[in-house]
């Protein structure tokens, strides 16, 4: 029989076209790339242009100018679809697709000139993330996943490597804004360090979660990420092999990010719940 999609008698009504997973990720990464470059020309000279949970918590224009881009080519094809994004808050829509956005994932690192910062877009259906893309610029590394179909990195298929003992893992993870809530992460961290092979602070957590899918790290751990950190690398993770949840066999949540190959996912779990991992202490 003919493929569906190679068929011209077949009439594709607009709930297909919306659930059509690999459209979704071809429009992500398309974006992706634009915003990709758009940021990396604009990252030289760069200053501070507002702030927000804390002092430390900084936007730059290109966080705003890029976010508005990825908005406007979005919306662009796809008119009625919502739009969640970091700068910009939620836009509601009407197809059960909804973009979820971090223009600039690392904005800090962004900043000070460093490397690792990403771009990252998921396409949500029906409130799951079925397509993603996190475009890393300065590393020329662009991360794309369809649910069920696997993640590739620069169009190679990505399989994260198999799992190592707990006390052998190098550990990625990161810290909230708030004095409050990064003391008591620096306490929780103070613990996990006996346990592991080291911990590293990258910056992005986008850039860390698609680290871990490409072998870099072992596992990665956070507390109180939003949804456009962790939608577009959590799928590209999971798509890759690894669990990304919370804990308890919870989804991913502000509360607590883990992720990991299932095994060292549950050794990183059984570590973090007793220390208060998902609490300001
Ligand atoms: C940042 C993360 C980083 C995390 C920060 C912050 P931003 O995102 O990616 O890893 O530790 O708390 O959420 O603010 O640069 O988009």
């Amino acid at each position: 029989m003919t493929p569906r999609h190679d068929r011209e008698d077949i009439h594709v009504s607009t709930t297909d076209a919306a659930s059509d997973r690999e459209s979704l990720r071809d429009l992500a990464v398309r974006v992706a790339a634009e915003a990709g470059e758009l940021a990396r020309e604009g990252q030289a000279g760069i200053t501070v242009l507002d702030t927000k949970s804390s002092p430390t918590d900084v936007v730059t224009k290109m966080d705003r100018a890029t976010e508005d881009l990825i908005r406007a080519r979005l919306l662009a094809e796809r008119p009625d679809d919502a739009v969640l994004g970091e700068e910009g808050g939620d836009e509601g829509g009407t197809s059960g697709v909804r973009w979820v956005v971090d223009p600039i994932d690392g904005t800090v690192n962004y900043l000070y000139g460093h490397h690792d910062w990403a771009v990252s877009i998921a396409a949500e259906v029906d409130g799951v993330a079925v397509a993603a893309a996190v475009n890393v610029p300065r590393r020329d590394e662009m991360y794309e996943a369809v649910l069920g179909a696997g993640a590739r990195l620069n169009g190679r298929t990505l399989q994260a490597p198999p799992a190592v003992p707990l006390e052998q893992a190098l550990v990625a993870t990161g810290f909230g804004y708030r004095p409050e809530r990064r003391t008591q992460q620096a306490r929780v961290l103070l613990e996990v360090i006996a346990h592991i092979r080291d911990i590293r602070r990258g910056g992005s957590a986008a850039v860390d979660l698609t680290g871990l899918a490409a072998g870099r790290f072992n596992a990665y751990y956070e507390r109180g990420l939003h949804a456009w950190d962790w939608a577009a690398p959590g799928l590209v993770a999971s798509e890759a092999g690894l669990r990304v949840g919370g804990l308890h066999g919870g989804p991913p949540g502000e509360d607590l990010v883990i992720a990991g190959r299932p095994e060292l996912y549950e050794a990183l779990q059984d570590l973090l719940a007793p220390l208060g991992a998902d609490t300001d202490g």
